[in-house]
């Protein structure tokens, strides 16, 4: 029996999902949601509430303890972990953890202690800040001018220094506290530090989600000297290599070998970033298929022909795990506003679909919405921005359909907006994430994008590219092939655009634009 397991640390759950390649099957799919299943991390959403609504940390210890429970009710619910024949997994970008002492140092775990316990005492920083930080803004702007400006990090990097890339955080952790900053020792992405607590030792970043980091230079693969100075002194000796994302970065810990009944020298491939890794999952490590992530935060990318960088300096390029690169632009206020809709005006997720199907129409009767309840990513505004332009009603607060419309159009329009530099096909576009079956949504998509909208049949499409780049990387077996048989599309969910739309969204374009101008001075 060939299974391989796939993990994926995000920002509010830990998710493990098994493939079969005898069968061709999904197998196993579980998830650990932090806020329901540990709430003594006090982190409902994924991260501790802090009284500056710009820093986002998350407390490591809490992936630590998540990966031990989703693997007792994996075993719990009767899959024999001993069938696994290869693991590899992804983790929310950007995110870092600091250790003051080495993986490397730690030999073998010991299955008298939780390992929650002896991960503890490897930390040179109790928290890590994770992607939806955004209070490092002093620090990206030095970090550019000692390289020579804004064009030259992205021409390194693929990315302007910006807020939640880990350059810029580690930047600030060194600046707030050097005698912390000088105790660290080992520096890891939340990918890499998940890959080193499954093989007990230092697990390298891969190039997929190194180049997160504002540090990797894209053109050699290897972390850029003028960065790493520009970022923080000594840096260069806190961070391993960064290796191709099909690199095995050891075998699975005699620890999970005795606690879970893993079958002893069981290979762990380097963990991605989720978004690197949901492309593997979409079937779309080839250029020509787009995919918008419907998450925490809604996510486009595409694998990219050839590497190109977004004049507006939103965009990114990372590393595609099958080779080559992608492009991606992220939004934050993604599943957080819609919920903060839904939840604000009583509306669970069927009733939220009926306002945008039965009870609103395209364009939504001219009513606007800026939903951005957190501050945004893309476009780039550093405190919350929420404005009800429209009707008497809708501004009032006193129609909960058009409501519902309006968080989504304008999401929807920002992602459409915002993607153009991409330049690859967008048609059909693949969903995924959370919200990637509601039938409203996937409507306004369609018609915004003028394209077909086709989800998975997977949910979880970014453990499932864990399963899938560890079938390649153990198995042999070639990407076409695991697209074929594990990505498929849920075709009886696709949705096609509405030609007659076409117009009414240009307008609604061009009007969320001039909206946006406004406030982005
Ligand atoms: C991508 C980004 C987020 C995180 C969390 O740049 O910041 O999508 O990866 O999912």
């Amino acid at each position: 029996m060939a299974r391989f397991l796939g993990l994926d640390a995000s920002t509010q759950s830990l998710s493990g999902l098994i493939i079969d390649m005898d069968t061709g099957t999904v197998c196993a799919n579980h998830s650990v949601v932090f806020g329901e299943r540990l709430p003594r991390f006090h982190s409902p959403k994924g991260c501790l509430v802090h009284e500056d609504p710009r820093v986002k940390h998350s407390d490591p210890l809490m992936w630590v303890e998540a990966l031990e429970l989703l693997l007792g009710d994996l075993v719990k619910a009767g899959v024999d972990l001993g069938s696994v024949r290869g693991v590899s997994g992804a983790g929310q970008q950007h995110g870092s953890v600091y250790l003051a002492r080495s993986f490397d140092t730690v030999g073998a775990w010991s299955t008298d202690r939780p390992l929650r316990d002896q991960v503890q005492p490897l930390l040179s920083r109790r928290t890590s800040p994770i992607w939806m930080d955004s209070a490092s803004s002093a620090e990206c702007a030095e970090i550019a001018r000692a390289v020579g400006g804004d064009e030259r990090v992205v021409a390194i990097t693929g990315s302007r220094a910006i807020e939640r890339f880990t350059g810029p955080q580690i930047r600030k952790f060194y600046k707030d506290s050097p005698a912390d900053w000088a105790r660290t020792c080992e520096i890891h992405l939340v990918s890499s530090f998940m890959a080193s607590l499954l093989v007990a030792a230092t697990a390298p970043v891969d190039l997929g989600d190194g180049a997160g980091m504002n540090l990797l230079d894209l053109g050699t693969g290897t972390w850029s000297r003028d960065l790493l100075d520009a970022t923080a002194p000594g840096l260069g000796q806190k961070l391993r290599a960064p290796v191709p994302s099909t690199t095995r970065v050891g075998v699975i810990a005699d620890y999970f070998v005795k606690k879970y009944g893993f079958t002893p020298h069981t290979p762990v491939i380097a963990f991605t970033g989720d978004n690197p890794s949901s492309l593997v999952g979409m079937g779309a490590t080839r250029p020509g298929i787009a995919v918008i992530s419907l998450g925490t935060s809604d996510t486009v990318f595409a694998a990219m022909a050839a590497p190109r960088t977004d004049p507006r300096g939103y965009g990114h390029v990372f590393g595609n795990p099958a080779g080559g690169f992608m492009a991606l632009a992220c939004f934050a206020n993604g599943s957080l506003a819609r919920e903060e809709i839904a939840h604000r005006f009583g509306l669970d997720w069927n009733a939220f679909a009926d306002a945008i199907l039965t009870r609103t129409r395209p364009g939504n009767a001219g009513n606007l919405l800026l939903p951005y309840f957190v501050p945004e990513i893309t476009p780039r505004l550093p405190a919350p921005v929420v404005r009800w332009f429209g009707s008497a009603t809708f501004v009032d607060g006193h129609d909960p359909f058009a409501a519902a419309r309006a968080v989504v159009e304008t999401q929807a329009l920002s992602l459409r907006l915002h993607s153009r530099w991409i330049g690859e096909d967008m048609d059909p576009i693949l969903v995924t994430g959370g919200a990637s079956k509601n039938p409203g949504i996937l409507r306004i998509l369609a018609d915004v994008f003028q394209a077909r909208i086709v989800p998975l049949q997977v949910s979880n499409s970014s453990a499932l590219g864990g399963a899938l780049r560890a079938a390649q990387a153990v198995g042999g077996t070639a990407w076409e092939e695991l697209a074929r048989r594990f990505s498929a599309p849920a075709d009886h969910l696709a949705e096609k655009p509405d030609p007659a739309t076409r117009a009414v969204y240009e307008q609604a374009g061009r009007e969320l634009e001039r909206r946006l101008n406004e406030i982005l001075v």
